[in-house]
């Protein structure tokens, strides 16, 4: 087993891979940035290392003072969390390099996944659905206008070296595509520093699910059923669930086997996610592959009664899975709501400030996940998520109801949260039915 794991993250993800070590008997070692000095993950951790100043840059992001973190704490493994390190494959190399057990995927799997084309190329070469499109970027307008005639309109320009919908454009027509693709390389250069763009055919109001899988070192590949996630803003999760509501089995059965297809295809290890886009009638696309531990893995475990941290810790020590696919079943049903310091009558704006008072909910099939306490400080260098609830039920309607209970119960004060947004959703009657896409909240379903 590992000796010590240092958590290269923050909040209730930190806390939340804490406690998998303390199941296992495996030290804790906490980073933090100036901002954070008086963080609940620092106090929980056996040991708690200072990086630097509270822009993340600075902190979180900064690989060489995480290694040093790492050489001066004596831990033997690091684990990224989401978001920061978690994908960046560079990061995961030099771990290597530095001899830490990086707990998440193969560098090479990291860098494969990262690069949207060529992730699309290894799926369709697995045999996994993807949208009809470029076989890879386009050169020039040129080229996407050649492009786009075997695709047909409407189409979605991507960034290459992106993902999770940070310059993406719609294109209706051909006359614009010109500059269409002009304006989404210049974006994509600017996020990502590569300008590497290319087609897709557009969906019209997809569904996003996305299927857990998990491997180990030994060739085994699982999955651990799928997650509905349709339920974003502006590329931002709010409200997941287990099962999807309303899957045929047969669209079930196929997002799964291409799931653990696509996995076990660029030999995959660790925990991960293939996410799909799927269509009104039960056509599945893959969309892309998240390389890390995700917010929503809880309403997974909610269902399966499984420990994916855990797993994963014991993965990354060389260990076989502990399970069997036919022992993984889906059990009941479980939504999560992420609680985020942000308006929702500004727009999301976020509402940073001192949580004066917090006083999460309890109760039968009720879980919270919480980076904060009364007293903290939400600042403004961070994601402003505040802490995940979690519903269990025998079955969809029980699970929404404790979820409405719990976000009734639930006291925050002193910033602005998105409980009041999560509760008109929650009483929405298309979400009571189970009848989700992906454009209700920018649509303004919930308003
Ligand atoms: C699409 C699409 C429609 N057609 N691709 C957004 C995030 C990024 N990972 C991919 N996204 C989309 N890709 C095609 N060919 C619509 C979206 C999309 C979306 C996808 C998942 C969840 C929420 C979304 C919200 C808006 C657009």
């Amino acid at each position: 087993m590992l000796r010590a794991v240092l958590v290269a993250n923050r909040g209730e993800i930190a806390r939340r891979v804490f406690r998998a070590c303390r199941r296992l008997g495996v030290g804790t070692v906490a980073v933090y940035s100036e901002a954070d000095r008086d963080a609940p993950h620092v106090r929980e951790a056996d040991q708690g290392v200072l990086l630097g100043p509270a822009p993340a840059r600075e902190s979180y992001l900064d690989i060489e003072r995480v290694l040093d973190a790492a050489r001066r704490s004596g831990a033997d493994a690091l684990h990224p969390g989401y978001g920061f390190l978690s994908e960046n494959w560079r990061f995961a190399e030099a771990c290597g390099r530095a001899g830490l057990t990086f707990i998440g995927p193969p560098a090479e799997a990291i860098r494969a996944m990262g690069d949207k084309t060529e992730a699309r190329r290894l799926m369709a070469a697995a045999g996994v659905p993807t949208v009809p499109g470029s076989p890879g970027p386009v050169a020039d307008a040129a080229a996407a206008e050649a492009a786009a005639g075997g695709i047909g309109f409407p189409l979605i320009l991507k960034a290459a070296g992106g993902g999770g919908g940070i310059g993406m454009a719609r294109v209706d027509r051909a006359t614009d595509l010109a500059a269409a693709f002009a304006a989404a390389t210049r974006r994509a250069q600017s996020a990502f520093g590569n300008a590497a763009v290319y087609l897709e055919r557009y969906l019209e109001r997809p569904r996003h699910v996305e299927v857990q899988v998990f491997a180990d070192r030994h060739g085994t590949v699982v999955h651990l059923h799928e997650r509905e996630c349709s339920i974003q803003r502006r590329h931002q999760k709010l409200i997941e669930e287990s099962p999807a509501p309303g899957l045929s089995p047969a669209t079930k059965r196929g997002l799964t086997e291409a799931a653990v297809a696509g996995a076990r295809a660029i030999g995959y290890v660790n925990a991960g996610t293939m996410e799909f886009l799927v269509d009104a009638a039960g056509g599945f696309y893959f969309l892309e592959m998240n390389t890390r531990i995700q917010v929503e893995h809880p309403v997974t475990e909610e269902v399966t009664g499984l420990d994916l941290v855990v797993e994963q810790l014991r993965v990354a020590a060389g260990e076989r899975l502990a399970w069997r696919q036919d022992d993984i079943v889906q059990r009941g049903a479980a939504v999560e709501c992420r609680v985020y310091a942000e308006d929702p009558d500004k727009n999301f704006l976020p509402s940073p400030g001192t949580l004066t008072r917090l006083h999460p909910p309890g109760g039968e099939g009720i879980r919270v996940e919480s980076g904060v306490e009364t007293g903290s400080v939400v600042s403004v260098h961070y994601d402003p998520l505040l802490f995940k609830l979690i519903a269990r039920g025998d079955g969809r309607d029980e699970a929404l109801a404790r979820m409405r209970a719990a976000l009734g119960a639930t006291v925050v004060e002193g910033v602005r949260t998105t409980i009041p947004f999560l509760r008109k959703a929650l009483d929405h009657p298309d979400v009571r039915r189970g009848a989700l896409h992906t454009q209700m909240v920018d649509q303004g379903a919930f308003r």
